[in-house]
């Protein structure tokens, strides 16, 4: 393959050729499949949806002779356009990777000493069930603790834990949207909003980075409104791509709520805000017009670096703009301990320009269940249904994090995700009481939470780690048991469903049989796993197929009907905007707080942390010779999902540090240098990478390198992993803390 040509199909292409690395395992119908040999002699297409990354995106599989040949983008999609990144071009790469792990195995040797032998899942069921039990009888079913990337697994997953009486669930939230959700719930009453960029005439990004943090109909949505002439505005400490494609602020990191308060000054005194939108959808802006008074232009100058008349002139711009104006709420929105603050701060700021149910702003997801209060829309509302479980057992201790607890922080969580950091310090402390069970599947803590030592740590101190995964990762090397899955190619999952301005089901089938014949899918394994324990009744279905055809027939909908475009919307719907016609339009099903409206200053806020409408924070700059350390996504790679997947290894092996050249230069550094990275407790070394495009007082490294599992011969060693060298701290709404750590750096 020649690497150019890939890189060629990659992002905005209609997905180029994967060539195929690797070898070919035998083929068996084991499994999920009944899909059989699709496509034996000839080329067929399989409609599905991607899982490079979670985004799901729809696909198209073309399968030859039983084999995934290439994938590209699901035509039936008009939002996707027929379009994948980089990384979901990656898919039969992966798929037959000798390196995936092909059976269950169980720990012999120390922990992390990589020592196990393969064992019948029979075996891996038994010695779970075993211990689980032990664990329950000896320290109660709270000790288990279950974290999974947020997914539709969850359902199959998170049951095994809750049959046993543990309250203790957790998503990866907390390191990546959640201070959003919290932000969106207090002030809208729900999380289910998003943002119709298409549309926009004016876009301001905080850090949100478009064209390496893909989602792709996201992406697209974005370069069709600069294509159409709108402006891009990008603050962000270092030049990302999407910084590339419209005006770059060098904002000074964590102080973006500065900007965004004295936006809210500026509007207020120049009279720009819609204050029709503001008395009818709002209550509490007095408060908040008090509270950013004195949050002048001049004051945001020297919070953010960023000048004063920078500050008036993108305001100005914003309000001309309103209301097809959007300054986004961001996705990964961990940067600082308070960071819920600055997403409530944005979408406040937003409503000021009245930019809700509009084209070109934001909006409530059409979802099926919304549909349905709407008599104009109602015939369009073809619900899902859920394959019944019985009640699970009432915990006898509360979270470990607190979530749900009135009157603290921890009544703002959604109990859903929780504070997935806290397991570190639960295990390792013992407070409020031991996990001695950690169950994890789909997600790599050892990368993904902060403070990496402290998670070794902690995994030293269970008696029980399990990991579900694809590959021997960095965690699954530290686990008592490792179960393979097969991957989103050869396996059957629930519907996804999809909805933005209308309604959309996506559909995941296997495209081919499995590659490695022990692997199995997730709904599988748990299943088998629950009924080893005598728990089978959690699981009443017979198999994918069956699950599938409960969730489709109150839609009326039928597998087949799935598989014929992989997609569903309601045909002849259009977008849904509430306000698009009427202005004065009732939202009282958009806005689920408890008074309808919009709460500027929330009440549930201000009891959980006296902060009822957001409150600048100042966080502490980085003295000299010392720098903040911010991280971020690259295109080709996802999370800590990807690093040893050939072809993705093959285009980006290794990350490197970002310093300023100037100061790198002063330094008598050089672009290239081996250099030690370190945050005073913790250092990490890699290579240094000198380039303008990064604020001297920063330092940057995409995520997700650095790894330490041998078994992934392509990755292991290389890099940087961000999350060794920033510590665990937990935010006020139980986030991860990522860009408040300040870093040295030297010569290696
Ligand atoms: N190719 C690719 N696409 C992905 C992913 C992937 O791994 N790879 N992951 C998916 C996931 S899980 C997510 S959450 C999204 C993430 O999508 P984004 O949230 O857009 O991406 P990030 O790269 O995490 O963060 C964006 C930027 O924040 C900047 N930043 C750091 N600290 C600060 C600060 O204090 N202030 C400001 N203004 N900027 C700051 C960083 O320099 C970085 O460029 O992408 C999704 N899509
Ligand atoms: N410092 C710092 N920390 C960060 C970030 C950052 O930018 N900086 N980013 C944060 C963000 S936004 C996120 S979302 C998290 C991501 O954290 P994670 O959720 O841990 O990362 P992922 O890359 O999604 O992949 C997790 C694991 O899922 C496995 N996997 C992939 N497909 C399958 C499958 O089909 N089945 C099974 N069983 N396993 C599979 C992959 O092999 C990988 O080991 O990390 C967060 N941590
Ligand atoms: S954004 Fe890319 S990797 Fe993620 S699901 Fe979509 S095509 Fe796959
Ligand atoms: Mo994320």
């Amino acid at each position: 393959m020649k690497r150019r040509n890939f890189i060629k199909g990659l992002l905005y292409g209609t997905g180029g050729t994967v060539a195929v690395m690797g070898g070919f395992g035998t083929f068996s119908n084991l499994n999920d499949l009944k899909a059989e040999d699709k496509g034996k002699g000839s080329e067929t297409t399989v409609f599905s949806s991607c899982e490079i990354c979670r985004n799901q995106c729809p696909i198209a599989v073309k399968v030859k002779d039983g084999k995934v040949i290439k994938i590209e983008g699901n035509p039936n999609d008009s939002a996707f356009g027929g379009v994948i990144c980089a990384r979901g071009n990656a898919g039969p790469s992966l798929l037959y990777d000798p390196q995936r792990i092909k059976k269950p195995m169980i720990r012999t040797g120390e922990r992390g000493q990589g020592k196990f032998k393969e064992v019948s899942w029979d075996e891996a069921y038994t010695y779970i069930a075993d211990k689980l039990y032990n664990i329950k009888d000896e320290y109660g079913g709270e000790a288990i603790a279950s974290a999974s990337r947020k997914g539709p697994h969850d359902w199959f997953f998170r049951s095994i834990g809750k049959a046993l009486g543990s309250p203790n669930f957790f998503s990866h939230e907390a390191t990546c949207p959640l201070t959003r959700s919290v932000g969106l719930d207090t002030t809208f009453g729900g999380e289910a909003f998003a943002a119709d960029y298409g549309n926009a005439k004016y876009l301001i990004s905080i850090g949100r980075n478009w064209f390496e943090g893909i989602q792709v109909a996201q992406a697209r949505a974005v370069a069709k409104a600069i294509s159409n002439g709108a402006k891009l505005v990008v603050l962000d400490p270092r030049f990302s791509v999407t910084a590339s494609k419209g005006e770059w602020l060098p904002i000074k990191g964590a102080s973006d709520l500065a900007f965004v308060m004295a936006m809210a000054n500026i509007l207020i005194t120049e009279n720009l805000y819609d204050q029709n939108f503001i008395s009818q959808y709002a209550e509490g802006f007095d408060k908040w017009a008090d509270e950013v008074k004195d949050k002048t232009p001049e004051w945001a100058e020297k919070e953010t670096g960023i000048s004063k008349d920078k500050i008036i002139q993108i305001t100005r711009e914003f309000a001309a703009a309103k209301p097809n104006a959007i300054l986004d709420f961001g996705w990964r929105t961990a940067y600082t301990p308070n960071d819920y603050q600055l997403r409530r701060a944005i979408l406040i700021v937003n409503m000021m320009i009245g930019n809700l149910e509009v084209p070109g702003g934001y909006y409530q997801n059409k979802s099926a269940a919304f549909l349905k209060n709407f008599s104009d829309q109602a015939s369009y509302a073809k619900g899902l249904g859920a394959v019944k479980q019985p009640n699970f057992p009432k915990a006898a201790k509360g979270r470990i994090d607190g979530t749900g607890v009135k009157g603290t922080p921890g009544q703002l969580i959604p109990a859903y995700d929780g504070a997935v950091g806290q397991i570190l310090e639960s295990i390792l402390t013992e407070k409020p009481y031991p996990i001695k069970a950690w169950l994890v599947h789909r997600f790599n803590p050892y990368i993904s939470i902060t403070e990496s030592a402290k998670a070794l740590e902690a995994f030293k101190k269970l008696d029980l780690l399990v990991t579900c995964d694809l590959y021997m990762t960095d965690t699954a090397y530290y686990s008592d048991v490792v179960l393979p899955e097969c991957t989103y190619l050869e396996r059957y999952e629930p519907i996804f469903d999809m909805s933005g301005l209308t309604p959309k089901y996506v559909l995941r089938q296997p495209a081919v049989s499995v590659v490695y014949p022990e692997t199995k899918p997730y709904w599988q394994i748990y299943k088998e796993l629950a009924e080893k324990m005598g728990l089978g009744e959690y699981f009443e279905f017979k198999d994918m197929e069956d699950y599938l055809t409960q969730q489709l027939s109150p839609a009326g909908l039928t597998l087949d009907q799935m598989k014929e475009k992989g997609v569903w919307t309601p045909p002849g719907m259009k977008p849904f905007y509430l306000r698009v016609n009427d202005p004065k339009a009732s939202l009282d099903f958009v806005l689920a707080t408890k008074s309808k409206k919009i709460q500027i200053f929330s009440e549930e806020v201000e009891e959980a942390v006296k902060q009822g409408v957001p409150k600048y924070v100042q966080y502490p700059q980085p003295e000299e010779g010392k720098f903040r350390f911010v991280q971020g996504k690259v295109a080709v790679h996802t999370n800590a999902g990807t690093a040893n997947i050939p072809v993705l290894n093959e285009l980006m092996p290794e990350n490197s540090l970002w310093m300023n050249t100037a100061v790198g230069t002063k330094l008598g550094l050089k672009d290239g240098d081996s250099i030690v990275v370190s945050s005073g407790k913790y250092e990490q070394k890699g290579k240094l990478k000198l380039t303008e495009g990064v604020r001297p007082d920063t330092v940057f490294c995409y995520h997700g390198f650095g790894r330490i599992s041998p078994e992934l011969k392509r990755a292991y060693g290389k890099g940087i992993n961000d999350n060794y060298l920033i510590p665990n701290e937990i935010g006020v709404v139980g986030n991860t803390v990522t860009s408040t750590t300040f870093v040295a750096v030297r010569k290696a």
